[in-house]
């Protein structure tokens, strides 16, 4: 990677040229938007809305199928050398296994399973990452077909986020994405006195989240040997540094794109770099986690 940055999931649409863009601004690594078997249209609009801690955004995971996805893949893999995590989403072993059969024909470099979505959660909003038991099964059925690298991608919306990353590790998962977005939460506009966002609810980004994203890769990295994605609310240099310190080994951007456009990824490497000269460090690897 030429940078410890990696585009978050669903930031940037689905098009490899938006990926391929991302690249040329900075990034190390990219990350697709979360695929289904089946193209989904995603919920009506207003599906994203900013507030004073960040965004919150209820997609309900509009994409155009995994078919069509792993087309991008194709393509964006044809323009660049630099690795490719592929997003997917299902509800069971059964939908993942089919997912990961067609992900191995790609040449998508890692596979990430979104077990953490927030807005396509049961009936009570409970995602499948809040149960242990679903998130080892999954994996362990996902690793017996998959063969490329296996993230997992967590929820912090449960109390037992610790508990569940180690059972992600023990079924064999590669690495782990922590954190997705917080709640769901709600913002009511108060002078028309309803929801901004048309399905009431979503998922929190941004810097407000901030703090448990470090507070959870911090933890969680002295419990686990697999290496860990840190992503959650990253805006700027200082942001990953701290991101790193946590226990991270590459950090996630994606509600940063929102603030500092798509030059945020060479804008935040300089910061890293103004950081790393500040304190005499050499090499990004060396940022070790406290
Ligand atoms: O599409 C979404 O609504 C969405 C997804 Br799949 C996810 O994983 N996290 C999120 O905040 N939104």
């Amino acid at each position: 990677m030429q940078s410890p940055l990696v585009l978050a999931s669903g930031i940037l649409g689905i098009s490899y040229s938006g990926m391929l863009r991302v690249i040329e601004n900075g990034a190390g690594m990219v990350t697709t938007k979360s695929f289904t078997l089946e193209k989904r249209k995603g919920h009506e609009g207003p599906s994203v809305a900013e507030f004073t801690g960040g965004f919150i955004n209820s997609m309900g995971l509009s994409n155009s199928g995994l078919k069509e996805g792993l087309r991008e893949v194709e393509d964006f893999k044809a323009h660049s050398d630099a690795p490719l995590i592929l997003s997917v989403f299902g509800t069971t072993a059964e939908e993942f296994i089919a997912l990961t059969t067609m992900a191995n024909s790609s040449n998508a470099d890692m596979l990430e399973l979104n077990l953490s979505c927030p807005n396509v959660a049961d009936e009570f909003g409970i995602p499948l990452s809040a149960s242990k038991e679903i998130v080892f099964d999954i994996i362990q059925t996902v690793k017996q077909h998959a063969k490329i690298p296996i993230i997992a991608k967590l929820s912090p919306n449960t109390y037992n986020v610790t508990e569940i990353a180690i059972a992600a590790e023990r079924a064999g998962a590669d690495a782990l994405n922590l954190i997705n977005t917080l709640g769901p939460g709600m913002i009511i506009d108060i002078n028309a006195g309803k929801p901004v966002i048309l399905n009431k609810f979503g998922g929190i980004s941004g810097p407000a989240i901030k703090p448990i994203a470090i507070k959870l890769v911090y933890e969680i990295s002295r419990k686990v040997k697999i290496p860990i994605l840190g992503t959650g609310g990253l805006i700027s240099g200082n942001d990953i540094i701290e991101m790193l310190m946590a226990g991270a080994v590459v950090a996630g951007i994606g509600t940063a794109v929102y603030y500092r456009g798509i030059e945020v990824f060479n804008l935040v490497n300089r910061e890293i770099l103004q950081f790393m000269d500040e304190h005499e460090i050499e090499n990004v690897t060396d940022i070790r986690p406290i």
